[in-house]
């Protein structure tokens, strides 16, 4: 390995030393996401020549139809969880209920495979979200094991497959990016301690709903609109991927605001991301590079969960710009 550059498993191992809370088997935990995240990768990357594009017959927990990739990621991950005892009890995107892995383990991991998957067919950027709990051992597990709150994740990330396929995580000291080297078939460390910019000229939002919004997202958004001639007194840019890893990961890179928040359009789902394998992790490693991640009126890793695949609003990023569209929100209630 060139000098200067650290493997995803040295730097787990630096970790595990510099921090004797961690606990012992979590960098093993993250090795094995690791590998299942190459496999991913490499049906991702062959697009048509592997035969996984289009959707199933099948849908979701969610009504959603399921992608082929949504299906074999889901596959790939539960295996890898299974395969080990690490991991006691997986909760997905793609399953209706949690499953219990009989070799037990000290830990769970809720996950969606595979991210923005309307995007898979049009080849744009991609991505898996993962959340880690705590599990107690040898203990027969409920829904109740998995309904807690962001707060309590001792690590969450993110993969993305993009140009380059990227690993970013927090082990709950700060947020770090590793970039796989397929020569070396390594995830090396490019990116340590990311810093969100707690200001942006530049916020993601499907415009499509603005019909839908509530009052204070209006707010927000007409004024970046209106830019110079507004009181924000500087012009903002838009940037819409549907694929909220793609969407965060720009966000951590340089900054910017993502929502998708609560609206009218469907009055039964309280915002279209799900909480426990979305909103939590990704909020988590935003937060852990100096962002904020909120409801517009609760900040998203202080929520109770209430099931597993429940919805959330989701306001993610730049801290003075979640804090002013918190405001609007505390100001529109008050009125
Ligand atoms: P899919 O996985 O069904 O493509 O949904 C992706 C997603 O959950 C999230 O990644 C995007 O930010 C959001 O939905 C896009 O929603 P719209 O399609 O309404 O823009």
């Amino acid at each position: 390995m060139p000098a200067g550059r650290t493997t995803l498993s040295e730097y787990l191992s630096q970790q595990s030393a510099q921090h004797l809370s961690l606990h012992p088997d979590l960098g093993s935990l993250v090795l094995e996401i690791a590998k299942a995240v190459q496999e991913i990768a490499l049906l991702t990357s062959q697009g048509a020549l592997a035969g996984v594009l289009g959707s199933l017959e099948s849908q979701n927990v969610q009504g959603e139809t399921q992608k082929k990739l949504d299906v074999l990621s889901d596959e790939i991950l539960i295996q890898t969880f299974r395969s080990g005892n690490l991991v006691a009890g997986i909760a997905s995107e793609e399953n209706d209920e949690p499953l219990s892995n009989p070799k037990g383990g000290s830990f769970l991991c809720l996950f969606d495979p595979l991210d923005g998957s309307s995007n898979i067919d049009v080849n744009v950027s991609v991505g898996t979200i993962f959340s880690i709990l705590s599990a107690t051992p040898n203990a027969t597990l409920t829904v109740g094991d998995y309904l807690r709150t962001g707060r309590q994740q001792i690590a969450a990330g993110y993969a993305i497959y993009g140009p380059a396929t990227m690993l970013v995580f927090s082990l709950g000291h700060g947020t770090h990016g590793f970039t796989f080297d397929a020569a070396s078939g390594e995830f090396i460390l490019t990116h340590p301690g990311i810093q969100v910019p707690a200001d942006t000229s530049e916020f993601a939002i499907n415009a499509s709903n603005e019909r839908f919004w509530e009052p204070p997202v209006s707010r927000y958004i007409s004024e970046c609109k209106q830019g110079k001639t507004s009181v924000r007194g500087r012009d903002f840019n838009m940037r819409w991927i549907a694929s909220m890893v793609a969407d965060v990961h720009r966000i951590l890179m340089r900054g910017g605001v993502f929502m998708y928040p609560k609206d009218t359009k469907d009055p039964s789902k309280p915002g279209r991301l799900r909480l426990m394998y979305e909103a939590n992790p990704m909020t988590f490693v935003v937060e852990q590079a100096g962002g904020l991640g909120s409801t517009g009126r609760q900040r998203i890793l202080d929520v109770q969960p209430e099931s597993i695949h429940q919805r959330i609003p989701v306001i993610l990023g730049s801290k003075n710009e979640v804090e002013r569209i918190e405001e609007y929100h505390r100001e529109h209630d008050r009125a």
